[in-house]
C-alpha cells in the first residue's frame, strides 16, 4: 500500500514539474486574469431575451429572434386574425383594412371577437372578403375562435362572402376592427 502511495507522489510530483516547466508564473498569471475580467464583464454584455415568452412558438427561418406572430398582419397568428378564414389580404397586395386593387369589399361579411393581447381587451373585428379576382393562393390562415355553424351565418367563415357581390370571386380577405367587445 506504502508503495502505492508513493509512487503516486512521485507521479503528481512529476506531472507538477512539467506543467510549472512549460507554463511559466506569468502566463498562469494571465490567464487568471482573463478568467476573472471575463467572468466580471460578460454578464453585463446586452442579452436578448425578447423570444422568451413566446410559448410553443416557433422562431421563423428569416424572422428576427424576438418577432412575436400575434403582432405581425402577416402571419395567421396575428390577434385579429381569431375568427379568420381565407388568404391574408398583407400577402396578396392589400392590407389589413384594405383590398388590394381590382378587388372590391364583400357587401357582407362575418364577424369574430377577438382578444388583443397588448391592451387585454376584446375587439369586435368584421371580415370582408375581397371579390372580383380569383383565388390569391399566399398566406392561407383558418382560425375559428367563436365560430358558430353556417346557421348563425354572421358568425360562420366558411363560406364565399362574395356571394352578394356583382362578381362573386374570392380573392383574400381583410381584417377590420368594428368595435369593442
Ligand atoms: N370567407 C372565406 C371563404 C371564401 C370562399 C370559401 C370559403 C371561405
Amino acid at each position: 500500500m506504502r508503495s502505492l502511495f508513493n509512487w503516486i507522489d512521485r507521479r503528481t510530483e512529476q506531472r507538477l514539474r512539467q506543467v510549472a516547466h512549460s507554463h511559466g508564473r506569468r502566463s498562469l498569471l494571465a490567464r487568471l486574469g482573463v478568467a476573472l475580467v471575463g467572468g466580471a464583464v460578460l454578464p453585463m454584455l446586452p442579452f436578448d431575451r425578447s423570444g422568451q415568452f413566446m410559448g410553443a412558438q416557433a422562431a421563423e427561418p428569416g424572422k428576427a429572434p424576438g418577432a412575436k406572430a400575434h403582432d405581425d398582419p402577416m402571419q395567421c397568428e396575428y390577434w385579429r386574425y381569431c375568427a379568420f378564414d381565407g388568404y391574408l389580404c398583407t400577402c396578396c397586395g392589400g392590407t389589413l383594412t384594405q383590398c388590394p386593387p381590382g378587388t372590391d369589399a364583400s357587401k357582407v361579411s362575418w364577424v369574430g371577437t377577438c382578444l388583443n393581447p397588448k391592451d387585454g381587451r376584446h375587439y369586435l373585428v368584421s371580415y370582408n372578403d375581397c371579390c372580383g379576382k380569383g383565388s390569391c393562393g399566399e398566406c392561407l390562415c383558418n382560425n375559428n375562435e367563436r365560430e358558430r355553424p353556417g346557421y348563425r351565418l354572421g358568425v360562420h367563415n366558411d363560406i364565399n362572402w362574395c356571394m352578394a357581390n356583382t362578381s362573386s370571386m374570392f380573392h383574400c380577405t381583410t381584417s377590420v376592427i368594428v368595435g369593442v367587445a
